[in-house]
């Protein structure tokens, strides 16, 4: 079912945003039970008095932060704290106070003043809860957050908790956190908390679809308008909508409302469209889209402001067509990840990454493998840089990971990201999971659930997963409106015989076409690299292997894009940390930029190839 609505808080004429970013209160808790804090009630007063904090910044992942290994690799609930003073102007009792936390990673509790608000289960999307009746207007007011990083195998990635026995080998007690995904398991606060208000009747959902024909573009809007619960039932007609579109230049190009419109149509005389880079000389035009409500009663007035890209997308035959137009990936799986602020939310680094994106020539990026932040979202918004949105669904391996309860969750957490994300012109396409057991009977019916409510829930955008395994033996990519596959041929299998690449990918991109006759993406493909080691004849996990890796793909690439082939995704963007293994030295090295973002040999090659690949203007 389709959630409550959830916009993302930002400033009006009639909202007010507190970003409560910096360095919060910390205690990790590593009592031998893992539970001293709730036994001594740690959020009953302040978390010094408990014992020795830290400072911690928000938003940072923890893990990195210090130099304890114990604090790195910890598994079970730290704890954050932070004084805030609100405003007296936020008293007044038609203002309405949300706090909210854009993402922590994974199980999270929050009190506010020593009473517990809210609880939230799974990383990588936002949670909020009213506190206009608890917050102190006249003295500071203590946040806690306990956050607890167990994987279990119901969470969104699973994992597991393995308690080693073994005679004199092990200490009692002693476990450790096992999970079948390649990045490591960050967590902390990871993008920033927040306190914002809105008007106490307020616009809390705002869903826009977008169409065009010849002459003309359709922006139809479906609002929702809440109020507090202090305020009584507002009589039919109370309720006033307008909408406002705005061109760049900041004129009204359509308008509409009135008493209950709660769905407005505008229409626009010779619209400008939202292209991705490269398809068009003005990319990513974006209108805005201000809605206001007004409550006669109380007199009051809601104002929220919405970019708006005009596009469609849609799957045909072997095309995927954004604005009627075969669109090509250039693109990149990704990750949130970065030295010492792990997956916290970072400026610069945001920043940086869509620089490289555009030096690369690069259209595209798959949010491997969950969602990012709004910030990266933005972005991606306003500069044409199209996006996979993949749900947390990875490392689903076992049919362990596919009872009911599994399920329940992985459809709550695709409803979530839908209502995040469903107005975002960069999204063509909802990714459900990365690399499940689609081979095992059990998949069948746990994703025909998972497409169905991703279809239910957005009409409008092609549905997919990506898949690791063969077309004979895969027994979900039936469902998907385009394939999406994952191949590292003369990596994890035939090492060192790159020649073969090229045969072996040829043979399997013809496989899935002529098994579902639907256009088909190489997902992720590439292979480790350590900047700076040089062996000719190339070897494994030299730069010369990487870029010899390429060589064997592009050719295959070429030829079958005149045919089925729509988009190569190379693994990775950028070198980024996993858990420890003997196949990893010091984290996945398949970026074809460093961690540190600079480029390694195959980045030229890459951009050569990029740049010079043209889409359709
Ligand atoms: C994959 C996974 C990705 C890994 C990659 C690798 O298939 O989807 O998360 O990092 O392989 O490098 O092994």
């Amino acid at each position: 079912a389709a959630l409550p609505g959830m916009l993302f808080p930002k400033d009006s004429e009639r909202r007010e945003v507190k970003d409560l970013s910096g360095m919060w209160d910390f205690r990790a808790d590593m009592s031998d039970n893992r539970n001293g804090g709730f036994e001594n009630m740690w959020f009953a007063k302040p978390l010094w008095q408990s014992g020795n904090i830290i400072p911690m910044p928000v938003p940072s992942s923890y893990n990195d932060i210090t130099e304890d290994r114990k604090l790195r690799d910890f598994i079970g609930w730290v704890w954050y704290e932070k004084d805030v003073y609100v405003p007296r102007s936020w008293e007044i009792n038609t203002t309405r106070v949300v706090l909210r936390f854009e993402s922590t990673n994974y199980n999270t509790i929050v009190w506010l003043n020593g009473k517990e608000v809210m609880q939230h289960s799974g990383g990588h999307l936002p949670f909020e809860v009213d506190v206009t009746t608890l917050l102190s207007y006249d003295k500071s007011n203590r946040i806690t957050a306990a956050i607890n990083n167990t994987l279990t195998p119901t969470t969104l990635p699973p994992g597991e908790i393995q308690y080693i026995t073994g005679g004199d080998w092990y200490p009692p007690g002693f476990f450790v956190q096992k999970y079948t995904f390649d990045f490591f398991n960050y967590a902390g606060i990871h993008r920033p908390v927040k306190l914002y208000t809105t008007p106490a009747v307020y616009l809390s959902d705002i869903t826009v679809t977008t169409s065009f024909t010849d002459s003309f573009g359709e922006v139809k809007i479906l609002a929702t308008v809440s109020s507090l619960s202090t305020i009584a039932m507002l009589p039919k007609g109370d309720i006033t909508m307008q909408y406002e579109l705005f061109d760049k230049s900041g004129f009204v190009v359509a308008s509409s409302g009135g008493p209950d419109v709660f769905e407005g149509v505008l229409s626009i005389k010779n619209p400008m469209l939202w292209w991705p880079i490269g398809m068009n000389d003005k990319p990513a035009y974006m209108y805005s889209l201000k809605v206001i409500t007004r409550s006669t009663m109380f007199n009051l007035e809601d104002v929220y402001y919405l970019p708006v890209g005009i596009r469609t997308v849609k799957v045909e035959g072997t095309s995927l067509l954004i604005n009627n137009k075969p669109f090509y990936f250039k693109g990149f799986g990704k990750h949130e990840d970065a030295d010492i602020r792990g997956k916290g939310l970072d400026y610069a680094i945001i920043a940086k990454d869509f620089s490289l994106l555009k030096w690369l020539g690069a259209n595209s990026f798959r949010t491997s493998h969950y969602p990012y932040a709004d910030e990266i979202m933005d972005m991606a918004d306003k500069e044409g840089i199209v996006v996979i949105d993949e749900c947390p669904g990875v490392g689903i391996r076992s049919y362990k990971n596919l009872g009911t309860e599994s399920l329940e969750h992985h459809r709550d957490v695709m409803a979530e990201l839908i209502r995040r994300d469903k107005n975002r012109p960069a999204v063509v396409m909802w990714s459900v999971a990365n690399e499940p057991c689609s081979d095992k009977p059990q998949s069948v019916p746990y994703f025909k659930s998972l497409f169905d409510l991703t279809r239910q829930l957005d009409p409008t955008r092609p549905v997919t997963f990506v898949t690791m395994f063969k077309a004979w033996n895969d027994k979900v990519v039936q469902m998907c409106d385009v394939i999406f596959c994952n191949r590292y041929y003369a990596w994890y299998h035939d090492f060192g015989q790159t020649q073969l690449i090229s045969k072996q990918l040829e043979r399997e991109l013809r496989d899935w076409f002529n098994a579902y006759g639907k256009p088909v993406v190489q997902a992720e493909y590439g292979a480790d690299t350590v900047a700076g080691m040089h062996v000719e004849p190339a070897s494994m996990f030299s730069e010369e292997y990487q870029v010899e890796t390429l060589l064997q793909y592009f050719p295959v690439f070429d030829k079958l894009k005149k045919e089925f082939f729509i988009g190569e995704m190379i693994w990775n963007f950028a070198d980024f940390m996993t858990q420890q293994g003997t196949t990893r030295v010091g984290g996945n090295k398949k970026g074809i930029l460093t961690r540190q973002r600079q480029p390694k040999a195959a980045a030229h090659l890459l951009r050569q190839r990029y740049l010079n690949i043209t889409l359709e203007q």
